[in-house]
């Protein structure tokens, strides 16, 4: 059996390579633990200077958790699993952030859920051209978690300061972002294009992460123009709010033109409406005043844990992944008869 995460130590660098390929790489508890694992080894190594995570996917940086095999065992009647699976995965996201040295993912691919949760919680995030992420856990009956909830609230956007807004729109709509879009965000620090990857990498390891940016990032424009800057009037008019029903509210009272709001209504065609509502307090919650990255993960997993035991959970993960008709059964099927309140008790409020 080959590892689903290749660790090999090459000169100053510690490198974790993503090699679960016919699932897109999308993250299990063995991955997970040997995620952490490294990290345990690498953090008082001396000989290990900087981690570098990559993918060798010629599509993926990876795709998610494997929320396949929660469901599974949840219909089985074993939610013990995915308690202990989530319990990990975050376990790993909050020790990313904590790493005391520096950490570089190399999104050169599609990064969802997951895959954010193992890139964005490290100092350097680089991607290339071929970057494309999302949050789309509305879809499944669940809600942007591996602290993304929080970190997209907390990183400055190049506008020069944190936008939770334009964190809600990206978190619940799963509204797809490209390179670009990444920069823009500051879900990314870096843009160095596919074609200098190889010789970028080289240079990390032979000079390290700071010297090898001076001589291969390049200016973000060269990524192109970000299609959510010019998205975000619209997005801080509509989802700077602390509850789905102002939300929407705000939605239909014309804030946005006709055409952003087709695109954000043909976004949330695939949500399920549980999500929006538990989504919107978990956003508001994560916003608030002292509330730091390990406190927003335990939010995410107190209302994900609800999520996850409701059978809009098995549904989604049923729609999206196992049948793929995307064709959700939602209960109930508007957010209107969603009752926020165990939701808000989740997140201490
Ligand atoms: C929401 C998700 C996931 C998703 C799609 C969603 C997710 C995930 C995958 C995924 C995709 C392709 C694969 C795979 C998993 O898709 O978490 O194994 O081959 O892992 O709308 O949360």
């Amino acid at each position: 059996m080959t590892d689903s995460v290749i660790k090999d130590v090459s000169g100053r660098t510690g490198r974790l390579t993503l090699n679960r390929p016919k699932a897109l790489n999308s993250l299990d508890l063995g991955m997970v633990r040997q995620i952490n694992e490294a990290l345990d080894a690498w953090r008082d190594d001396d000989a290990v200077e900087q981690v570098v995570v990559v993918s060798e996917h010629p599509k993926a940086f990876c795709a998610g958790g494997d929320v396949r095999q929660v469901r599974d065992a949840q219909v089985a009647g074993n939610s013990a699993e995915g308690d202990a699976f989530f319990t990990e995965e975050y376990e790993m996201n909050a020790a990313i952030a904590e790493f005391p040295k520096p950490y570089v993912a190399v999104i050169d691919g599609i990064a969802m859920g997951g895959g954010l949760g193992v890139s964005l919680h490290g100092s350097h995030r680089v991607v290339t051209e071929r970057a494309s992420a999302a949050m789309p856990e509305m879809a499944i009956g669940f809600l942007p978690d591996v602290g993304i909830s929080w970190f997209s609230q907390h990183v400055a956007t190049a506008s020069g300061h944190p936008e939770p807004a334009i964190a809600r729109f990206l978190g619940l709509t799963g509204y797809r972002l490209d390179a670009a879009d990444l920069l823009w965000a500051g879900w990314a620090t870096h843009f160095v294009p596919q074609d200098s990857l190889e010789n970028f990498l080289r240079a990390v390891d032979a000079d390290g992460i700071e010297a090898a940016l001076v001589e291969f990032a390049e200016d973000p424009a060269e990524a192109g123009e970000s299609k959510l800057a010019a998205f975000a009037p619209c997005a801080r008019q509509v989802f700077g709010f602390d509850t789905w029903r102002e939300i929407e509210n705000a939605l239909d009272g014309g804030k946005c033109s006709g055409e952003e709001r087709r695109v954000i209504n043909d976004l949330l065609r695939s949500a399920a409406p549980t999500s929006l509502v538990a989504g919107a307090e978990l956003y508001a919650a994560n916003a608030a005043e002292g509330v730091d990255l390990r406190t927003g993960l335990r939010n995410e997993y107190n209302v994900g844990r609800i999520l996850r035991h409701d059978p809009n959970f098995a549904e989604g993960v049923r729609a999206v992944l196992v049948d793929k008709d995307r064709n959700a059964q939602w209960q109930p099927k508007t957010t209107g008869e969603v009752d926020p309140t165990p939701y808000r008790r989740a997140v201490g409020q």
